[in-house]
């Protein structure tokens, strides 16, 4: 049994293991499984924002080809399955909860969004469930809705909930204000802004998928499921909605194309398929359509957000009031409260010395699909708000962009914030370095010029972020309102042989753990990384772990998995230290070799896993045979990722329509596993984060119809938009993990949308334009320059 022992694993642009199956179309999505005896669903749902059920007529669709069952809010009730329950508590400034109203998996009698689900219809074949689905005769009377912030804080609004007087969820702040007044008062100039961070409709290339199945032989229940996190379904699902053991519910999370966040929360459709399985006593397959996703899927963003910054006469910050107001959608998603005030409010210091910070937040409930985390959840509010306002604040100064940004730098760590968080690392004057050197910064002048000769209007703009993720120490996190702990798992259990199985409470979606989590295992074992595979997404299998979201599989499940093999090479020492006689003091492991100190004596690891499983010559009264290790990592901080990104922008002022010119990152994610899948990450998040800023919106009318309802008119960004990006990193360890990684999954999407929009209106000031809001779409910009011309346009 020969374990090659191979050196530096971490920090190679390994190719991604998981390649293969995808690459040859062998991946294995829940859509691609098929249950025996298996039947399909079909949900019902409305095509009102507001309005109540005066009844429903099943009695068509029963009786229609193939259908096994019609199923409704009141069967749901009856059988007393529980409403979606929500994963955090917010207490509002004057120490009351939030409000948090029930949210029923099938609506009985007010429907509160376009696309509540009202009933499910059961049957054959899918064809004929969507056939069915057709005649159930849902009889509705029409109620008035608020289909966005404006609508729902406008005096005598209409309300979502009647416990949540001025649609309000709770009114909650971070801070102190006293200090912030102070610095208001004292100030050389307070610069104000209002920007608009738009509702984004998340889409994964898989759109989500569930079957539930009931084994009535053992009371087992199994779901299938789309998900970033299968322990966390199966907790709400079990403790909260069903009502069964945990033992008896297994979530098997297999490949999932992507989530973005969308898949981190439980959805109705998820406890509608296993508790209509038990019922039956067949399994329930569901696959979403692609226009359903868009009505049913939890969006991102929406919130409306004003600032002010106080500065002194040289440009210092001394103060920073912020006051937001985010959409929560008409029920509580399982993460929502947590987004716009523990994920966006703490992060207000960005990479700055504010001394002073304190920031309010409104959530309101509205006619519209819930609202929750998306790719980087409250981070990209906070950034893109602060990092507007920096821009403004340095045209108003009369400053240098850079100047005012590098006289504000935060240069001394740990770095205790106003606003809750301390930082560890970072180096923000390196990473800006990095990005104008990247950027080619000390020719633009001539890019612009002959962009200029083209009759092109050419700007560049900054964002120097900052991001925290690595979610999240639990204790802090408790203190904050979640009803989780959010430490990570792992087991790693050594086979005989020699090979060995990583299990690992994360779920890869996209990310590449596969490969990473088996770079780091084979670096610390010294295993060829062909010995190792990485098991996740059952709940069956793997220990029990919070999942992949908050960009914290590295730093939190992979720091898990390295206090295992640590536990793993301790045991390993005490069975050395027996077969080499030697004293388990003198015996020293590298390379995947145990070695007695100063000798030539040493056994490899392969011979030691296997004398743990075959303890002929082994002493069994002190160590027990095997070589399987758990362990449990929280982590002691979140990690910090930061640096600086830069766009350069064409517009063509004809037109309005914005080509990207430029798009370069300079980030630091801490030390890197692998750089190509880093590089990979950083590429993915700039093409969200460029979507946001120049084409995607989510756009209700006041009534809560939803305008953009599929690719017609919800615009994402393709590969012929971009250029090609140049990605970048300058290292800070992270100095709470063992590993000194820090997140990087959500840093494009966080850091880059200011920097488009700041570019945006560089390129458009000396037209007059002074403001724009996310999307800069062509009719916008175009719309923008006749305003300022003062030939606005009908
Ligand atoms: N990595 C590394 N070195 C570092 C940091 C990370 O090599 N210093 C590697 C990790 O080992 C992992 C990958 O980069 O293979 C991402 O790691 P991490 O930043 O820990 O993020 P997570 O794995 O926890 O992924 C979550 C993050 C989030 S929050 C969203 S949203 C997102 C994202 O990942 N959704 C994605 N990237 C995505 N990529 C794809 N393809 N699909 C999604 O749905």
């Amino acid at each position: 049994m020969s374990t090659e022992a191979k050196v530096h694993l971490v920090g190679s642009a390994i190719a991604r293991k998981e390649d293969k199956r995808f690459l040859l179309g062998q991946g294995r999505y829940v859509d691609d499984m098929n249950r025996p005896h298996q039947t399909h669903a079909v949900f019902v749902r409305s095509p009102h924002a507001h309005a109540k059920i005066t009844s429903i007529d099943t009695s068509k669709a029963a009786a229609a080809p193939g259908v096994v069952t019609v199923l409704t809010g009141k069967d749901i009730a009856a059988d007393k399955v529980g409403g979606i329950p929500c994963g955090w508590q917010i207490k509002s400034k004057d120490g009351s909860n939030m409000v948090e109203p029930p949210h029923p998996a099938l609506v009985a009698d007010v429907v509160r969004h376009v696309g509540d689900q009202v009933a499910v219809v059961i049957a054959e074949t899918k064809a004929q469930a969507k056939a069915a689905a057709n005649l159930v005769e849902v009889e509705y009377e029409e109620l008035p809705a608020v289909g966005s912030i404006r609508a729902a804080v406008a005096d005598g609004a209409p309300l979502v909930w009647e416990q949540a007087p001025g649609n309000t969820c709770f009114d909650w702040h971070l801070g102190e204000k006293g200090p912030v007044d102070a610095a208001m008062a004292g100030a050389y100039k307070i610069v104000e802004i209002e920007v608009t961070n738009n509702r984004l409709i998340p889409n994964a290339m898989e759109p989500r998928a569930a079957i539930g199945e009931f084994d009535a032989a053992n009371d087992q229940l199994t779901l299938w499921t789309t998900s970033q996190n299968p322990h966390l379904i199966r907790l709400l699902l079990a403790a909260f909605v069903l009502g069964v053991p945990e033992h008896k519910l297994r979530v098997v999370a297999p490949d999932v194309g992507g989530g973005f966040g969308s898949k981190i929360f439980h959805y109705a459709e998820e406890a509608v398929v296993v508790w209509a399985s038990r019922k039956i006593g067949r399994p329930v397959k569901w696959t979403a359509e692609r226009s359903e996703s868009f009505m049913s899927d939890a969006h991102g963003r929406d919130t409306v957000m004003r600032a002010k910054l106080a500065l002194d006469k040289d440009g210092k910050f001394l103060g920073l009031h912020v006051h937001n107001t985010a959409n929560m959608g008409a029920y509580l998603s399982t993460f929502a409260p947590a987004v716009p005030t523990y994920l966006s409010g703490t992060l207000m210091a960005g990479v700055y010395t504010t001394p002073a910070i304190y920031v309010e937040v409104r959530a309101v409930f509205t006619h519209t699909v819930p609202v929750d985390a998306y790719r980087g959840a409250g981070r990209p509010e906070a950034t893109y708000l602060l990092e507007r306002l920096v821009d403004k604040a340095a045209r108003e100064m009369g400053m240098d962009r850079l100047e005012i940004r590098k006289k504000n730098f935060i240069r001394t760590f740990p770095y205790q914030t106003p606003v809750a968080l301390a930082y560890d690392t970072g180096d923000y004057d390196a990473t800006l370095a990095l990005a104008l050197e990247k950027a080619d910064y000390a020719n633009y002048g001539k890019r612009k010029e002959e962009s200029a000769k083209r009759g092109k209007l050419r700007g560049i703009g900054f964002s120097t972020y900052l991001e925290a993720c690595g979610i999240a120490p639990s204790a802090l996190v408790g203190a904050l309102g979640a009803r989780a702990g959010l430490y990570e798992a792992a087991s790693v259990r050594v086979h005989p042989t020699g090979s060995i199985s990583v299990f690992t409470g994360t779920h890869s979606h996209g990310q590449g753990h596969e490969t990473t989590f088996a770079q780091l295992v084979g670096d610390q074992l010294g295993v060829a990384m062909d010995k190792i595979d990485v098991v996740h997404g059952d709940s069956d299998k793997i220990p029990f772990g919070m999942g992949t979201y908050g960009s914290r599989s590295l730093s939190v499940g992979g720091s898990a998995i390295v206090k295992a093999v640590d536990k793993i090479i301790a045991k390993g020492k005490k069975i050395a230290a027996h077969l080499l006689e030697a004293s388990e003091a003198d015996i020293e492991f590298a390379d995947g070799k145990y070695t007695v100190a100063g000798t030539d004596r040493s056994k490899a690891f392969g011979e030691i896993a296997f004398a743990a499983y075959v303890p002929h010559n082994y002493p069994i009264e002190t160590v027990e045979p095997g070589l399987e290790e758990s362990a449990f990592y929280d982590p002691k901080n979140f990690t910090f990722p930061g640096g600086t990104h830069v766009i350069e922008v064409e517009i063509d002022p004809d037109t309005g329509v914005v080509t990207v010119a430029n798009v370069v990152a300079a980030d630091d994610v801490g030390k890197i596993i692998n750089p190509m899948i880093v590089d990979g990450q950083m590429h993915g998040g700039l093409a969200q984060g460029i979507g946001q800023a120049l084409f995607e919106e989510g756009v209700y009318d006041d009534a809560g119809q939803l305008l953009t309802g599929s690719y017609m008119n919800y615009s994402m960004p393709r590969a012929a938009d971009f250029p090609m990006f140049k990605v970048g990193n300058h290292v800070t360890a992270c100095t709470h993990n063992p590993i000194g990684a820090k997140g990087v999954g959500e840093v494009g999407a966080i850091g880059v949308p200011p920097a488009v929009m700041n570019a945006v209106l560089d390129a458009l000031g000396p037209l007059g334009v002074k403001d724009l809001q996310m999307p800069a779409t062509p009719e916008k910009v175009w719309r923008a320059i006749q305003d300022a011309k003062g030939t606005p346009a009908q």
